[in-house]
């Protein structure tokens, strides 16, 4: 009887975790990398990050085998010009919410040795929860993520590539 007891007790303090635990889950999916055009030192990194629970703030970002200076950038149009300033809603709502070339992106900076496009680099966002996801970022040319990004790459203004270099 007291086995019995005990067991359960258990069981209910395992169920309990579990669920604290599972109170709030991130992953981020299709993570990518601009490859670092010819005369650049930075790239953008994009993801789409599916959340359960409350909603999160983005604190940091990190991809150490490619950057060491990271920012949370949004794009915004400033007198007529698509223009990247670094993001100020970092808000994940449970959902998803996608970061993507033209849109918000992780912005990497200082980028000493190119990655080879299909080369892989862990990236992570860390968030206010103290919670944090990963996921294996491949690098891909500018014309395949502008495609996964929905933009045509005869029309756009890539502001990572001609015009970019503000900051
Ligand atoms: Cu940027």
């Amino acid at each position: 009887m007291k086995i019995k007891y005990a067991v359960a007790v258990a069981a209910a303090l395992l169920a309990v975790q579990a669920q604290a635990a599972d109170a709030s889950h991130t992953e981020l999916k299709d993570c990518a990398i601009q490859e670092v055009l010819p005369g650049k030192d930075m790239t953008g990194a994009f993801a789409r990050i599916v959340h359960t629970g409350p909603a999160v703030d983005v604190v940091k970002a990190e991809v150490p085998s490619v950057s060491q200076r990271i920012e949370l950038h949004s794009m915004v149009m400033k007198d007529g010009v698509m223009t990247m300033t670094q993001m100020t809603d970092v808000k994940i709502n449970a959902g998803e919410r996608v970061f993507k070339k033209g849109g918000d992106h992780v912005m990497l900076f200082d980028v000493a040795k190119k990655p080879k496009i299909g080369s892989k680099h862990t990236m992570t966002l860390y968030f206010s929860d103290n919670t944090k996801a990963s996921c294996e970022a491949v690098v891909k040319s500018v014309q395949d993520v502008m495609k996964d990004a929905g933009i045509d790459p005869n029309s756009a203004n890539d502001a990572h590539g001609g015009g970019h270099g503000k900051h």
